[in-house]
Order: structure tokens, then sequence, then C-alpha cells
């Protein structure tokens, strides 16, 4: 039986659903939840996820200050107008797009992050709250994954899940996440400095895929029946599709076939970061009030 698709796109509307509910309230006291979203250059995956991001949230009543800058802007221009979203006491939250234009120090932009305002999670502060199991941001991209995993009820206790990709993004915290005791998997991380990559993905109960490489997981890989969540979303040149490139998992699509649940890109994993996004934005305004 080929595997169950995890519908990313239908569970993400969901939370963002709720997070539309707690905004009705928050504006009826007079509190319009707001992100700031920075973008620095043209990347067009990035300018796409940016736009879907301001979308979702305009969607959910908040409002966004959309902030997009030119590739050449300095990290000193960047970090000054961190400084000044932070005093802003009109912006909850604070996103800035990554990847940055490769002379912009991304940490020192990270770390300029008001915490109170890091909904992105990236921040030191957020890591290490969360590292501790102390309340905090919790990054988007994981956030998504455990809470679909946790929507289907997928086994999590006592699964055995492996991580394949140890961004700072993605892999570290999910598999940080993923150890906490009320989740309580046992986690395997694995990177490209592996060897027998495969030895390890076949023993998964849950194999994250996480790696940024087109169909690195083959259906050989998969132990039969395993939850399989593909969060790569590469661009492939392909001459053949409308905008000259498709998306492609970290997933073979063949692996429907091994796998009990699945994830497919698009709609699996990505719609998730950007509900997560909208729960962390209503949190920093609610957080704000108390
Ligand atoms: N600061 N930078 C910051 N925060 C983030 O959380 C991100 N990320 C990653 C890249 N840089 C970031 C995102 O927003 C990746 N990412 C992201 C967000 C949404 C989607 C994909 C990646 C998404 O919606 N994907 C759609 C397909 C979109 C398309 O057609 O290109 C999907 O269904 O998977």
């Amino acid at each position: 039986m080929p595997a169950v698709l995890i519908d990313g796109k239908a569970i993400g509307l969901k939370i963002r659903e709720g997070a539309k509910a707690r905004t009705a309230v928050l504006r009826e006291r007079g509190i319009v939840p707001c992100l700031a979203v920075v973008l620095a250059g043209e990347d067009p995956a990035s300018l796409s996820y940016v736009s879907a991001k301001e979308r979702a949230l305009a969607e959910a009543g908040m409002e966004s200050r959309d902030i997009r800058l030119p590739a050449s802007t300095t990290e000193a221009e960047l970090l000054a107008l961190i400084a000044e979203l932070n005093r802003d006491e009109k912006v909850h939250g604070i996103l800035v797009q990554l990847p940055l234009p490769a002379h912009i120090a991304e940490d020192r932009v990270i770390t300029a992050i008001d915490p109170a305002k890091d909904v992105d999670g990236f921040h030191p502060v957020s890591v290490g709250n969360m590292v501790l199991g102390r309340p905090g941001f919790l990054p988007c991209t994981p956030f998504g994954v455990l809470t679909l995993l946790r929507e289907l009820h997928i086994p999590l206790a006592g699964a055995h899940a492996v991580v394949v990709g140890r961004s700072n993004i993605v892999g570290k915290p999910l598999a940080n996440l993923l150890t906490r005791k009320d989740v309580n998997a046992t986690v395997t991380i694995c990177h490209t400095g592996t060897k027998d990559l495969a030895r390890f993905t076949r023993e998964a109960d849950i194999l994250i895929a996480a790696a940024g490489k087109p169909a690195l997981i083959k259906p050989d890989m998969i132990k039969k029946g395993a939850a399989v969540i593909d969060v790569g979303v590469n661009r492939v040149p392909d001459s053949t599709a409308k905008k000259g490139y498709r998306l492609c998992g970290d997933v073979d699509p063949a692996a429907v076939e091994q796998a009990g649940y699945i994830t497919p890109v698009p709609g699996g994993v990505g719609p998730m970061t950007i509900a997560m996004l909208l729960q962390n934005v209503v949190q920093a305004a609610e957080r704000r009030t108390i």
C-alpha cells in the first residue's frame, strides 16, 4: 500500500485559523500583531516565501511591515535597521529572511534582534531556551514538523527518529526538540560526514530529510511503513516547466511505495513553516500585553 500523503496545507490552515482567532481577541483590545519582514536582495525563492508569509499574515488579520533592501545593503545599515525595529513598539516580531547577501554576517544580524521579537527562534537566547526546555520561540520549520507528527498521532515516544542534515535552521533544532521529555524520541543525526547514510536511514521509524539535496533519499533507504518528512524545497531547472524549474524534495518521489506516511513537496512542510510563524507572531504580541 502506498504511503498516506500528509496534507501540510490543510494542517497549516488549521493552525492559521487558531492564530487568526487569537489575533481577533488582541484586535478587540486595540492591538494589531505586526511582523517586520526584512528581505535583502532579490533571490527568487526568498521573494516567493516572503510574499507567502505576508499574504498569510494579512489573512489572519495581522500586519506586516515589508522592508525590501538592495543586495548592496551593508551590514552596518542592516544592523541600524534592526536596532530601530527593536525600539519600535508597534513591531512585535522581526524576521530577516535568510540567506543574506554573502558580505553580511548572518549571525551578527540575528544576534542583533531583540529576543522578545525573535519569532524565527534563531537568536542564541532562543536557541538556549529551547535546548534548556524553557519557554521561548521555537524555530518555525522544526516546530512545524513536530506539529505535523503530533496532529497525525504518529507515535514519537520511544520511536527512532533519524534526522538527515544539521543546519541551524532545521536539523540541529529539530533533533533537539525530538529528544525533549514530552516527545521522547531517540534521535540519530546524519550529515555530510556520515559514512553509509542508508545504514542509519533504514533504521528510522521517523525519517526527516533536511539536507537540501534533491532526491537524496531513495526508496531502498526507507524502512517499510516509516513516517518520512521531507523538508527539502529544491528548485531543479526544468525547461519543460512553465517557470523553468520544478520543486524537488530531498526524498525521491518513488519513496511513496515504501513509506507509511510521507509529506509531499510542495504542500508538506513548507506551508507548516508559514503557519508556525503566524503562531509565533501572535504569541509575541500577546506576551507584550501581559
Ligand atoms: N529567516 N529565513 C528565515 N526564516 C525562515 O523560516 C526561513 N525559511 C527557509 C529559508 N529562509 C528562512 C523559510 O521560510 C525556508 N522557508 C520556506 C518557507 C515556505 C516555503 C518553503 C520554504 C513554502 O511555502 N514552500 C511551498 C512551495 C513554495 C514554492 O512554490 O516555491 C511548499 O508547499 O513547500
